[in-house]
C-alpha cells in the first residue's frame, strides 16, 4: 500500500526566519539584513539573472526572450515618424535566445509612405540592439551579421509603383506569418539568412540613436533589402558565460 509522503524541503523554521527578516527590513529599511537573514535561514535566494536590452529601430520593434515577448517599442508602429530608443530590462536563464520583430513604417500594404503627397516614397528600416548581463555588466550580444533574419513582409515587389497615384492597387507585396516559436531555442532555420549590416548613413539614423552609448561592435541590421523588407524577424542565441 502506498503512503503519501509529505514535502520535507520547507520546514516551518525557515519560513519563520524569512518572516522575521521581512520584519527587520520593514523596521530598518536595510537591504543588507535581507541577505544575511536569508543566508542564516539556510535558504539562499536564487535570483533569476536580469538583463538590459537597448534598442533603436526605424521604426518599431518587439523584443522576445526564449519565445516570450518581454517588451516593445513604446511608440506605436502607426506613428508615421517614430524614432526613439528603448531600454528594456528582463529576466532570463541561459542559454538565451533573443528575438526581435522589427517593422518599418508603411502606410498600408503597398509598402509606401506619405502617399498622395510630394514625399510619397518607399521608406527604409534598420535596427540596432545590445544586451548586457546586469550581474557582470558585460555585453552578452550585439546585433551584427551573425544574427539570423527572416523577412515576413516585403513591399512593394515592383518598386516602380512608387509614383503610382493608386499604390494599394498598383504595388505588389508578399507576406508570410511568423513561424510558431520562432524565438525559442532550436527553432527551425528554414528560410532564415544572415542579417545584413548597414551603416548609420545608409539607415539615416534619427532621434534616439545618439541617446545610447553603443558598443562599437553593435551594428545596424535588417533584411537584405533595406527599403523593400518591411517586417523582419531577427534572432541570436547566447550560451551561458
Ligand atoms: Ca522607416
Amino acid at each position: 500500500m502506498f503512503t503519501f509522503s509529505k514535502r520535507t524541503n520547507h520546514s516551518p523554521k525557515p519560513k519563520y526566519a524569512i518572516a522575521l527578516g521581512l520584519a527587520l527590513i520593514a523596521a530598518t529599511s536595510s537591504a543588507c539584513l535581507s541577505t544575511s537573514t536569508s543566508a542564516e535561514a539556510g535558504q539562499p535566494v536564487a535570483k533569476t539573472p536580469t538583463f538590459t536590452a537597448e534598442v533603436w529601430a526605424d521604426n518599431w520593434f518587439a523584443l522576445y526572450i526564449n519565445g516570450k515577448k518581454v517588451g516593445e517599442d513604446s511608440v506605436p508602429i502607426t506613428t508615421e515618424r517614430s524614432f526613439n530608443s528603448e531600454t528594456i530590462t528582463f529576466t532570463a536563464s541561459y542559454p538565451i535566445t533573443i528575438g526581435l520583430m522589427a517593422k518599418d513604417y508603411t502606410e498600408n500594404a503597398s509598402g509606401l509612405e506619405y502617399i498622395g503627397t510630394a514625399r510619397q516614397q518607399i521608406g527604409d528600416g534598420g535596427i540596432i540592439a545590445q544586451v548586457r548581463d546586469n550581474k557582470t555588466g558585460k555585453t552578452i550580444t550585439v546585433t551584427n551579421g551573425s544574427w539570423q533574419a527572416l523577412v515576413l513582409s516585403k513591399a512593394p515587389l515592383n518598386p516602380s509603383c512608387v509614383t503610382s497615384s493608386n499604390p494599394t492597387v498598383d504595388c505588389k507585396s508578399s507576406t508570410i506569418t511568423a513561424p510558431a516559436d520562432w524565438s525559442k531555442s532550436g527553432a527551425s532555420t528554414k528560410g532564415w539568412t544572415n542579417a545584413t549590416v548597414y551603416t548609420p548613413e545608409q539607415v539615416g539614423v534619427k532621434e534616439g540613436y545618439e541617446m545610447i552609448n553603443w558598443n562599437p561592435a553593435a551594428k545596424l541590421v535588417w533584411g537584405s533589402d533595406l527599403e523593400l523588407d518591411n517586417t523582419v524577424l531577427l534572432r541570436t542565441s547566447v550560451k551561458a558565460p
